[in-house]
């Protein structure tokens, strides 16, 4: 590879669900120009794409990944993204540092539907993408319902800059719509220019009429000809499809066989010609900023499995060369990257997509400069929707932990953590069950961390019902020499829910002395910790009103355990109950899926608070409700199976509600002596 540019360089993602073929085109777009010698396949694991061995083991992209070609005097640099929704994050990340995205679908209904959020997330930030309707070796849809099933999710009109040839359910070459000229595609070879067939001539026709009216739309001049029936000229046509895609204002639509090479290289001739520039996506995104500061946006982190870190970052503007200092950070070293490998450069300038070693402590989405910090728009984060509890398989591997999920985080903005107050569990956050299971491999394979997983707890916690007067709690212990007594009396109340908890009291003529009401109170708090029901209680007033004492037995330790057993006598008798948290959660969910995710909510206990469809987004619809948060753990994976993966939702924590008493019992049940049940 070369090390200077020739001319230019164009950054371009390649997106789109799960098994479309992003990585196949990937291996694809790396042959035809060169890069490879020999192009791997998915199956075989053998890929730049999915190099990492999470990725690999999974015949599945679980995370970006760069690879840099040229194509006539142009460096390309592609980052192969993943499809999959839980991991999103990773796309979303890389997508706000490329010039253009390629969007790679099937022709196949339920699986162009899969591509609204995308589609919204490219639009929301106007990054200027194209389709590759990909497998069309095997296409059972025609052309036409492709592109109106493509047309359905996008808020952008679609061009379609080919027509494919096919034969059967084959492509087999296309006809170039700017040009009108035909091309046959041949296995390991460009495609060679064919007559025009006749039997396509009207089909083609409807379409690049179609094409014509759409760039007219943005073209008064294209449309003056159109109105006129005048043959606009094709520079005309290439001007207006670059200006248009440059702008995110058409969205062009290509056809090919990512395995067969074929329209591999008319895809590689659009972005090239059609797609902006660098600078003019750094325009676009600095406001016309015109100084030569360096900066640089990360894209992704990667902790190498030796070890090394890894900030892949777009320069914005300006230089970066060996040894600068980004944010009072110096970086190790530059690197441009091919999948796992890395290759040495001294420098790379505004428009390059590199990654800088040893930026400790710079995470994921960070901006980087050498003078104070800089503002730049940064893809939103993902709030987690599913999480596991974690323990260390080997107990003294505890320590360890929190710096190895540190560094997960800085690779991947959408995990969380917490250590859990009530349950003491380490639970992980993530996106879905495959996220997580990923997140667990690498603490296993990178940091040598095997963790057993189970469901976390839920947090309940229990109350009572009715206030009892006057509980008496008496210690009394003599024991050689020195005696212990304690002696007291407490009203116990319910509070409102939320209230948590008070005490109070009312002790006159210093039947309790001053010094030992301290240790009444810790007695109460003490035991409220952890109720009869086992779990913590709230919303309960506890008043101590009477006691006595003893000059020299009494102690604030004997008050408190007098208190303790006050409590132990008092609790039982005011009814203890159940509560469980409860969250608010808005799912998001296209509106042919609405029913059913309110079925589903209701279904799990939910309490519909009402929906309505998005202003912001045509065909979805957010239900608003409030869910049990017993009822939330495998949320997310139903929702998405109702919903062909595209369901989502936010959530938080609302409120404390007590659970129904059938229910309760079977908790309590499961709870045992001292633990906490899990509800389910
Ligand atoms: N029939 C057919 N299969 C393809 C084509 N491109 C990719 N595949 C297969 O589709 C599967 C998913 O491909 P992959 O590149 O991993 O998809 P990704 O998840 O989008 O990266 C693999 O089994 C590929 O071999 C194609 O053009 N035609
Ligand atoms: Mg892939």
């Amino acid at each position: 590879m070369n090390e200077k540019v020739k001319s230019g360089s164009r950054n371009v993602a390649i997106v789109g669900p799960y098994l479309s073929g992003k990585t196949t085109l990937l291996e694809s777009l790396l042959s035809v120009t060169g890069a490879i010698s020999r192009k791997g396949s998915v199956k075989d694991g053998n890929t730049v794409g999915d190099s990492a061995a999470e990725s690999r083991d999974r015949h599945m992209s679980v995370e970006v990944s760069t690879a840099n070609t040229e194509y006539e005097g142009t460096r390309f640099t592609f980052i192969d993204c993943p499809g999959s929704v839980e991991f999103a994050q990773e796309t979303y990340n890389a997508l706000m540092g490329v010039d253009a995205a390629v969007v790679v679908c099937e022709p196949i209904r339920d699986r162009v539907l899969t591509l609204a959020p995308l589609f919204k997330f490219l639009d929301d930030w106007e990054i200027p993408h194209l389709v590759f309707v990909n497998k069309m070796d095997r296409a059972n849809i025609n052309v036409l319902e492709t592109l109106h099933a493509l047309k359905a999710v996008s808020s952008r009109p679609l061009v379609a800059h080919q027509y494919p040839i096919m034969q059967g359910e084959q492509l087999t070459g296309f006809i170039d719509m700017v040009s009108e000229q035909a091309y046959q595609y041949h296995p390991g070879a460009p495609a060679d220019p064919i007559p025009f067939p006749e039997n396509l001539k009207q089909e083609e026709h409807t379409a690049r009429a179609e094409m014509l009216e759409a760039l007219a739309n943005f073209d008064d001049h294209l449309l003056e000809e159109l109105l006129e029936d005048i043959e606009p000229p094709q520079e005309e046509i290439l001007k207006d499809l670059k200006m248009e895609l440059g702008a995110d204002l058409v969205v062009p639509v290509f056809f090919g066989v990512a395995e067969q090479d074929y329209g591999v290289r008319p895809l590689l001739e659009a972005l090239l010609r059609e797609a902006p520039e660098p600078e003019t996506t750094a325009e676009r995104r600095l406001k016309n900023s015109k100084d030569s500061i360096p900066l640089a946006q990360v894209l992704k982190t990667y902790y190498t499995p030796q070890g090394g870190k890894l900030s892949l970052v777009r320069v914005w503007q300006g230089k970066l060369t060996d040894g600068i200092v980004l944010n009072g950070i110096r970086a190790g070293g530059i690197y441009r990257l091919m999948g796992q490998q890395q290759h040495s450069v001294n420098e790379a300038g505004a428009g390059e997509i590199v990654a800088l070693s040893r930026l400790e402590g710079i995470k994921t989405g960070d901006i980087l400069s050498t003078q104070s910090a800089v503002e730049l728009p940064k893809a939103e984060q993902l709030e987690p929707v599913y999480a596991l509890a974690i323990t260390p398989e080997k107990r003294n591997d505890e320590v360890k932990l929190s710096s190895a999920i540190t560094k997960l985080l800085e690779e991947d903005p959408s995990l969380a953590w917490e250590q859990h107050g009530d349950t003491h569990e380490v639970i992980l956050w993530g996106q879905g069950e495959i996220h997580l299971q990923v997140a667990l491999d690498r603490l296993r394979r990178k940091y040598n961390l095997p963790m057993t997983t189970h469901l976390p707890q839920v947090p309940y916690k229990e109350t009572i019902r009715k206030p009892v007067a006057s509980v008496h709690g008496r210690y009394k212990h003599q024991s050689g020499g020195h005696g212990q007594f304690g002696d007291v009396f407490l009203d116990i109340k319910p509070l409102p829910r939320g209230e948590g908890f008070n005490f109070k009291e009312t002790i006159v003529g210093g039947v309790v002395p001053r010094q030992y009401i301290p240790g009444v109170e810790m007695g109460v708090r003490e035991f409220l910790a952890h109720g009869p029901l086992g779990f913590p209680v709230v919303d309960v007033a506890v008043t101590l009103t009477n006691g006595s004492y003893h000059t020299v037995d009494s102690s604030e330790q004997a008050f408190k355990q007098a208190a303790r057993l006050a409590m132990q006598t008092g609790i039982p008798q005011a009814q203890p109950t159940l509560l469980e948290p409860i969250v608010r959660v808005q799912v998001t969910t296209p509106s042919e899926f609405t029913s059913k995710a309110l079925q589903l909510l209701s279904g799990r206990r939910g309490q519909i608070l009402g929906y309505e469809g998005r202003n912001d987004w045509q065909g979805w619809d957010n239900i608003a409700a409030y869910l049990p948060q017993a009822e939330m753990q495998n949320f997310i994976v139903e929702l998405r199976s109702l919903t062909l993966g595209v369901g989502s939702f936010h959530w938080v924590y609302d409120h404390l509600q007590e659970v129904p008493e059938k229910l309760a019992e079977r908790v309590i049940a499961g709870n045992g002596n001292g633990g906490n049940g899990n509800g389910k």
